[in-house]
């Protein structure tokens, strides 16, 4: 079955399109596609997901899957949450998003720094589908005052699991998939389709 990734950001191409091979489907990237990403006018992950996956659904004719994630800051109310891709500007770069949150947190003092990383995963069998299957993992940690790690991507150089020792950046792919957001969701989303 061919199904559509309905992602731009290749981090999470690369945090589950093989499992999502090994499990059977035929995973094509939209940007392989030439589909260009939709508009997130959504107030919540689950909105933008089901926006990112019955737009390319549309375009493809395929299913498909859309990830919809982000950091939710306690100090911060929860920013910059559905806006972590934006929070330094509308073209900011993973790098200038974790500076602006490192700088913003400055003078927060550590045990103020908790946070929760989302992902929801959307399903959507054709862009009309009245009943699309969503999925939502979270991952709690706090917010180091510096970079450790390169791997992952966005935030993950920051991102200190208390319990692990380390930052999401110093996991391996697979660590971070056993214990991350992403892979809560993608298990359950695993699990459905298994089921469906
Ligand atoms: P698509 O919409 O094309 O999928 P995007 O990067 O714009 O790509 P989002 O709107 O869902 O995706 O924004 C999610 C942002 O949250 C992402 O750019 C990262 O900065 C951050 N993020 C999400 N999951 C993360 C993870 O596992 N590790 C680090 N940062 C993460």
């Amino acid at each position: 079955q061919k199904v559509v990734l309905a992602t731009g950001n290749p981090g999470k191409v690369r945090e589950m399109a093989d499992l999502l091979s090994a499990f059977g489907l035929d995973i094509v990237a939209q940007t392989d596609l030439g589909v260009e990403s939709a508009e997130e006018t959504g107030l919540t992950f689950i909105e933008n997901a089901i926006l990112k996956a019955r737009h390319a659904a549309q375009i493809t004719g395929l299913p498909a899957i859309a990830d919809d994630s982000g950091l939710a800051v306690d100090v911060l109310g929860g920013a910059p949450g559905i806006y972590s891709a934006r929070y330094a500007g509308v073209d900011a770069s993973d790098r200038q998003n974790l500076e602006k949150l490192l700088d913003a947190l400055k003078t927060v003092p550590d045990g103020q720094r908790q946070a929760q990383f989302h992902c929801v995963l959307v399903y959507v069998r054709h862009a009309e589908d009245p009943v699309p299957l969503v999925f939502h993992g979270s991952w709690s940690g706090e917010i180091a005052r510096a970079e450790a790690g390169a791997g992952g991507f966005g935030y993950d150089p920051i991102f200190y699991i208390p319990s692990l020792g380390k930052t999401a950046g110093e996991l391996s792919k697979e660590e971070k998939r056993a214990v991350s957001h992403r892979g809560k969701a993608l298990t359950l989303l695993l699990d459905a389709l298994r089921n469906a």
